[in-house]
């Protein structure tokens, strides 16, 4: 566990993610209407609104307030990043990827809808999420605008998400490095959060140190993300079969537990969570506890 800072104000943490979760709710529900033709909207928001923690979104909005921004001027960004977020999700369960049944409790898109309308669901939704942030964001210059746009895209495509599947596809059932490893993570995870948090930043009006601040701070908290689930897979695994060796460390899916021991996973991602919140700790205490505790959060959650 973590030892907070005694200079750090009390905030309500809990209280504030849900704050926060509806309002990206709201503006998700309204984003994508059930209209004509009524198949691919369904499954586009059956995913969408299908709850998700919504931490990339919140992510975004709490880096625009950081800076001085209004919240409201970055929840069309953030809304961008959870439609983007839900699209590679959809993709990801497919037959021809993950083949999953499950996802955030309920039966995966296509398993609903089908294979051929879950890749069209993600594909609008893809579509719909740069249409969107161009679109509804307002009172921004287009300078920022633009610019979250270049930020979003590649945090998605061949040098982002896209890479870092194809990375994780050709790596099964290889040795992989540690190296390959954090390129498979810092591309499939980390890029997406550090777009959300970068976007919220520019269309708030940071200056370049504050973006370039916030950048570092999202790379850290991606990658720490990553090293938490790979350590919660192996201790849950480790609990359920009353073992000290968990799944990961027994089957062929290179994890940083496996690569370096749970020990030094746990000493990995303490480091990370320091130098995220050393990033922090260069702004207002008291606009800069969102993203302090949200970084806390990812260190620390057990699911
Ligand atoms: C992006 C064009 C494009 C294609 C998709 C399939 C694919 C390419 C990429 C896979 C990306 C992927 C599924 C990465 C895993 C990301 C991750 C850590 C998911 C879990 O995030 P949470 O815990 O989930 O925030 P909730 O449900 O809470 O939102």
């Amino acid at each position: 566990n973590i030892s907070l800072q005694p200079h750090l104000p009390i905030f309500q943490f809990e209280q504030y993610m849900k704050e926060k979760a509806k309002i990206v709710n709201e503006a998700l529900e309204e984003a994508v209407p059930l209209q004509h033709p009524v198949e691919v909207h369904k499954a586009m928001r059956y995913s969408l609104l299908a709850g998700g923690k919504r931490i990339r979104p919140i992510l975004c909005l709490a880096s625009c307030e950081l800076v001085g921004g209004d919240e409201s001027l970055a929840i069309p960004a953030a809304c961008a990043v959870e439609m983007i977020h839900t699209m590679s999700l959809i993709h990801d369960d497919l037959p021809c990827m993950d083949n999953d049944d499950l996802r955030r409790g309920k039966p995966t898109n296509h398993k609903v809808f089908g294979e051929e309308t879950a890749i069209l669901a993600g594909d609008a939704l893809l579509s719909l999420s740069f249409e969107y942030i161009a679109n509804k964001t307002t009172k921004v210059s287009a300078n920022r605008v633009v610019r979250s746009i270049v930020e979003l895209g590649s945090a998605v495509g061949s040098t982002g998400l896209v890479a870092g599947q194809i990375l994780d596809l050709y790596g099964e059932g290889k040795d992989v490095s540690l190296r390959e490893l954090e390129q498979i993570h810092v591309h499939k995870t980390a890029k997406l959060l550090e777009a959300a948090v970068v976007c919220g930043a520019i269309i708030g009006g940071g200056n370049e140190m504050e973006i370039e601040r916030v950048r570092k701070y999202a790379r850290c908290i991606g990658l720490l993300f990553q090293v938490v689930d790979d350590i919660l897979d192996v201790t849950k695994s480790s609990e359920e079969l009353g073992k000290t060796a968990g799944k990961d460390l027994v089957t062929d899916k290179a994890t940083y537990p496996k690569l370096m021991g749970v020990e030094g996973a746990r000493k990995f991602a303490a480091t990370l969570l320091d130098k995220a919140l050393e990033e922090i700790a260069h702004f207002d205490t008291l606009k800069a506890a969102p993203l302090y505790y949200l970084a806390v959060y990812i260190a620390n959650r057990q699911n």
